[in-house]
């Protein structure tokens, strides 16, 4: 059964400011308010002119229109638009998902005992299964806009089986390229099996995944969800490299942040939308919404990496800063003081895209509960 792993954050340091004072207002705040007033236009106007700078350098993936957001409120709406009673999203997307592990598991048939242990080793159920639920609400919210199904295909199934397979593998790579010690609140594979064992376990449950795919049949899904694969190696290549140009150095963070976190649920909300469905509106809503949702994951990853601690993540926080990795808060914070409230706004700033966009398909529980799900993005502290 999937935890209750979010918790609303309501009061938070990070969480951005109370909407300050219209025009006028400053006439009663007298002097120090006025000087507010103006360190804050000045604050909103090199935000602006930093993003601008800074998304010009990626024009085509980030264009300024995605950045300039200065709304000092969380932007998510909560209520349910399908006029349908509102059911938790996690509840909702875990009915197809029970078994989920067993499952993993059998695709992982394996008979070396120590490799076996070493690949289920994750497979325990402590993780959110964020990528799974995100799977199966897209193939019940596609597959109700197409022609009113309410069942999930097996194959679509099987993508978020596979989704959370290579997701699990990746995690097993990056703790070695980290020698990262704790994950989930217990020892990484690597600390206990040793990191060549681990690099091993990790490329046995890629290929599970593989021989997952294959078997859907799909060339076309096949296709989609390799792109991930070689986003996830370039993604994490990327992290090795830095910038010395700062108007470089944010664009190489977006497109790192994509590749390594966004690719995946992208490409897995767009398979499961193919199979669901023909219209090629529709797979283009679905990889818009999970690219956006997903870039807004990873920012808000590399928020709590500051602002969060060990115990509630379960594994090392401040980790960016001591592989001296910048990432959103610290880049932002090269230009201004706060940097975890700009990188917060600029994953509210996606969660809105994320909202405009699965907008556009017909109402349904499934279709409110991705729209409630990227709230829970937003707000979620581990
Ligand atoms: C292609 C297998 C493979 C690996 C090659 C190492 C590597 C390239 C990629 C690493 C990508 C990576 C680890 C990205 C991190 C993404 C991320 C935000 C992970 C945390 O996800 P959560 O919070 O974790 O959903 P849980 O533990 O809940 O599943």
């Amino acid at each position: 059964m999937a935890s209750c792993w979010w918790r609303w954050r309501r009061g938070c340091s990070w969480r951005p400011a109370a909407r300050s004072p219209g025009p006028g207002s400053h006439g009663r705040a007298g002097l120090s308010g006025l000087r507010a007033a103006a360190a804050a236009a000045r604050a909103q106007m090199s935000y602006f002119n930093l993003v601008k700078r800074l998304t010009s350098a990626f024009p085509n993936m980030y264009s300024i229109s995605r950045f300039h957001h200065v709304t000092p409120a969380v932007c998510c709406c909560s209520k349910t638009r399908s006029g349908e009673e509102y059911t938790d999203p996690f509840n909702l997307g875990w009915r197809d998902l029970k078994g989920l592990y067993e499952d993993i598991r059998k695709e992982l048939f394996i008979s070396t005992t120590e490799l076996k242990e070493m690949c289920e080793y994750y497979f325990d159920g402590k993780g959110k299964a964020f990528r799974p639920i995100i799977v199966v609400l897209m193939a019940r919210a596609c597959n109700i806009h197409h022609n009113n199904s309410r069942n999930v295909q097996a194959s679509q199934r099987a993508i978020a089986l596979i989704a959370e397979m290579i997701h699990t593998a990746s995690l097993v790579h990056d703790d070695v390229i980290d020698d990262a010690s704790s994950r989930r609140g217990k020892h990484t594979v690597n600390k206990i099996w040793g990191e060549k064992k681990a690099v091993l376990a990790g490329d046995l449950i890629l290929s599970a995944a593989s021989i997952a795919l294959a078997r859907i049949g799909n060339t076309t899904v096949v296709s989609i969800l390799t792109q991930v694969i070689e986003d996830l190696v370039r993604g994490e290549f990327l992290q090795l490299g830095s910038k010395e140009n700062e108007n470089e150095r944010f664009a190489h963070y977006l497109e790192k942040t994509f590749k390594k976190t966004a690719s995946l649920i992208a490409n897995s909300c767009k398979a499961v939308s193919v199979l669901g469905c023909p219209d090629p509106a529709v797979h283009e809503i679905a990889y818009q919404y999970g690219k956006n949702v997903g870039l807004a994951f990873q920012l808000i990853d590399d928020v709590l990496d500051f602002t969060s601690c060990s115990d509630r993540m379960g594994k090392p926080t401040s980790a960016d800063l001591k592989l001296g990795l910048a990432t959103g808060p610290v880049l932002f914070a090269c230009q201004q003081s706060d940097g975890v409230q700009q990188t917060t706004y600029l994953a509210q700033r996606y969660c809105r895209e994320a909202v405009r966009e699965i907008s556009k398909l017909r109402p349904s529980p499934e279709r409110d509960a991705l729209i409630q799900l990227s709230e829970i993005v937003l707000t979620r502290d581990k």
